[in-house]
Order: structure tokens, then sequence, then C-alpha cells
């Protein structure tokens, strides 16, 4: 959790703080439900941890490649390596924007057949104890598409082992995701899924109808399972296959379904995972999902906030949930935080920031920007529209990269459109 260290989440801590002092005006019925949705923020942005994940998979399967492919970036050695890395043990897994926790189960399937084993092969003990000892968020069953048809009891036995340790020791079983990998490769071989608008229809169509013959087949051997029906949440044929030179870059990348397969891996996980999913994947889709969620929680808490009358004062740490709420959605989009890109963000929308160098600051300056002509208090609805509109404009900025004036444009039509129907506002995208 070394993000929550960042001098901007500290900020970002004081602001929820001082919230929730002034929601000791706030009557009872009230409070609790503005209570829940500080305990939503405080989960999403302070409590952030990077998710737990179990991959259990033959040799060559492509555990190591999905890695990869959700970062984007080599970080998992991927062949016949004998790296001992973590092997049969919970490791970081880092890229430049954030830390995924894996447990790679290379090895304990082929126990059965002793002869293929080696020194890199890791009883299915060592993976049981550790399972117990810290709970994965998510298991991911990856085998190759071309080799469904193999006999996959036996890796179905391991995840069921895998299951119930969970459930004994941490009370609630884990979802699990079944990814069939190497689609690329099934016929025709040469039609390419990652480009489909440029491939004959008919062949895609072949190809797509393989892939689900793929998955059926594997969603029948899970299903024939009672200990993992419940527990299955998704099959999901897929390609990881990224080709790189050897100074790292990318040659090319035949990634496919990926962001799929990320999109129901974020659906499932605890909130506290999710942040950094969305930003270690850069999935454009889970950041646009997961600013929704940040700008909806922070509209109704500010909108709650205003329904007491609260001298001008006291506005100020709305403002300043507002100002939080822009380095939330700055954060997500995979920025380094810092206070500088809030307030250039203020500034383009047209707010004169002066010389803020804190939250406090840059929220003094935003109280007349946001709400214009406020007397002695701020109505809720205009509270609400303020800060629907400043996420409105931080995701359209910060997420697909509009320009300054577009956002600002974007900031006054979604204000003036959520005040004359805050109803709406709150049900829309
Ligand atoms: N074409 C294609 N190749 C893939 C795909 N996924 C993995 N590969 C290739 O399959 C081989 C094995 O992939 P790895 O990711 O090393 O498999 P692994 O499960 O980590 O293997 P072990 O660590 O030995 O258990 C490598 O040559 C990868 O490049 C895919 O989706 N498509
Ligand atoms: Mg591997």
């Amino acid at each position: 959790m070394a993000q929550t260290n960042e001098p901007t989440f500290q900020e970002i801590a004081e602001t929820i703080r001082r919230l929730e002092e002034l929601l000791d005006r706030v009557p009872d019925p009230l409070a609790r439900d503005i209570r829940q949705k500080i305990a939503h923020l405080r989960a999403l942005l302070l409590e952030q941890r990077s998710p737990n994940l179990v991959l259990v998979g033959r040799r060559g399967s492509g555990k190591s490649s999905l890695i990869n492919a959700l970062f984007g970036a080599r970080v998992a050695e991927v062949g016949h390596v004998k790296a001992q890395t973590g092997r049969g043990r919970w490791f970081d897994v880092h890229g430049e924007l954030g830390t995924l926790s894996i447990l790679d189960t290379r090895g304990i399937q082929e126990g059965s057949r002793p002869e293929e084993a080696d020194e890199a092969d890791t009883p299915l003990d060592s993976i049981l104890d550790e399972v117990r000892r810290k709970a994965p968020d998510a298991l991911l069953f990856l085998v190759k598409s071309t080799e469904v048809d193999a006999a996959i009891d036996a890796d179905l036995d391991v995840l069921a082992q895998i299951v119930s340790a969970v459930e004994q020791a941490h009370g609630s079983r884990p979802p699990l995701l079944a990814v069939a990998t190497h689609c690329d490769l099934l016929e025709p071989k040469r039609t390419d899924l990652h480009h489909p608008d440029s491939q004959d229809p008919s062949d895609l169509q072949e190809k797509l109808r393989h892939v689900e013959a793929v998955e059926r087949q594997l969603r029948e051997k899970i299903r024939s399972r009672d200990e993992l029906r419940g527990e299955l949440v998704t099959v999901m044929g897929v390609s990881s296959y990224l080709s790189w030179r050897p100074d790292g870059t990318i040659r090319s990348d035949e990634r496919w379904r990926l962001g799929e397969l990320a999109q129901v891996l974020f659906r499932e996980l605890p909130e506290q995972g999710r942040l950094v999913l969305a930003r270690v994947t850069r999935v454009r889709a889970l950041q646009e999902e997961l600013a929704n969620a940040l700008t909806r929680a922070m509209a109704s808490l500010c909108m709650g906030l205003a329904v007491v009358p609260i001298p001008i004062a006291d506005i100020i740490p709305i403002t300043s949930a507002q100002v939080s709420l822009i380095v939330g959605i700055a954060w997500i989009s995979g920025r380094q935080l810092d206070l500088k890109a809030s307030t250039e963000f203020l500034a383009a929308l047209g707010v004169n920031v002066g010389a803020a160098f804190a939250l406090r600051e840059a929220a003094r300056a935003l109280i007349k920007f946001v709400f214009p002509g406020a007397g002695s208090v701020v109505s809720g609805a205009v509270a609400f529209a303020g800060t629907l509109a400043i996420g409105a404009a931080a995701r359209a900025f910060f997420l697909r990269g509009v320009s300054a004036e577009e956002a600002r444009n974007l900031f006054q039509s979604t204000r003036a459109s959520a005040e004359a129907h805050p109803d709406r506002a709150l049900t829309d995208g």
C-alpha cells in the first residue's frame, strides 16, 4: 500500500476526516447514508491494495504470458525457464503503475507424471499453505485452447482443493475465471482475431465458432464438478501473445479480449483491489467505471453535506472533496499523483488557483467557481451538480484526453443539466 503514503493521499485522508466531523451536525438517517458513502470512498481511494491472483495451469498454458498481457509489459519470464522467483509462494509483480500479487502454481498438476517433473515443481501442500496464509481475490484457470480435449481432471482436482482450503481458512470461496489461451492458434490459423476488420468475414466467423466451441467444452467440464460450478464466473477465450524486441519494447501485440477479461476480473475484486487493477492494465473501460463510481459517490456525499445549512467557511471541506475527486481521477488515469496536475486542471477549467500549493488552497479557489453567488449556504442540488460537473470534466480531460476548452464546456453544460434534473444526472453514465 505504498501509494497511500503519498502526501496527496494524506491530504485526501485529512479531507475525509474533516467531512466526517461535519457529519456530527447532520441528522441521523441522513448521516448514516453519508457515512456509507464515505466508507465507499475510503475503500476505493485510501485502502487500495494489490489484488491477489492465483494462476492455475499446466506448463506452457500461458500463465506468465497472461501476466505480461495484463500489464502490457514484460514483467514475467515467458517460456520454460527455471526461474525460481517466488515459485510456489505469493510474489509481487511490479509494473510501472502498480503491483499485482501472484501465486503461480507451475508444476503441481504434473505431479502424477514424475518423469516430467523437475526441481521447479511445487508440491500442492505448499500452494495450499500459501492460500491459507493470504486469501486469493480470484482464481484464474488457464488452459491452452488447443488442449481443452486433453484430460484436465487433475487440474480440476487442484482447483477444488484450493477452493476448499480458501473456504476453510477465510470463510469464503474465491471466484473462478476459466481462460482458454492461445486462441490465435485455432483454425484458420492465419486469421487475426486482433484485427477483425481487415479479415475475411467468413474466415473470422469460422475462427470465432472454434473459440466458442472451446469455451463450451471447458465450461461443461468445470460445471460437471459440484465443488467448482458455483464459483465459475466466466469462461473466456483470449490471446495473450506479445512479442518483444531484445531491448524490451513491444514488437507485435496480438492480444485479444484481454480488456474484457480484465473487466470481468475487476467486477469480482473487492473494492480495495480495483483501483490498482485499473491502473496496471490501463483498460479505459475500467478507468471510466471507477472514475464514474468515484464521481457519483463524491457528488452524493457533497449533496448530503449541503443539505444541512453550512456556513461559507464550512464549504471548504466540500470543495476539498471536489479537489480530491480530481486528484483521484488523475490517479486512475495513471498519472503520478500530485497536486500540480489537479491545480493545472482547475486552471484549465477557468478557476483562478493562484498559488494553490495544498488541497485546501485549491479548494478555496474552487468555491467561487463552483458555487457562483453562493450566500451563506449552498443548496444540495448546487453542491451535487458542481461535483458531478467536476467529475465529468476530469474524466474527459484525464481519461479521454479532450482539450482544456472542451473540458471547460463540459463542466458548464453538465452543471447546468445536473442542476435542472438532479434525478436524471444520478442515473446517467
Ligand atoms: N500464440 C500464442 N502463444 C502464447 C499465448 N500465451 C502464451 N503463449 C506462448 O506459450 C509459451 C508458454 O507461455 P508461458 O507464458 O511461458 O506459459 P506458463 O504457463 O507460464 O509456463 P510455465 O511457467 O512453464 O508453467 C510461450 O512461448 C508463449 O509465448 C497465446 O495466447 N498465444
Ligand atoms: Mg511461467
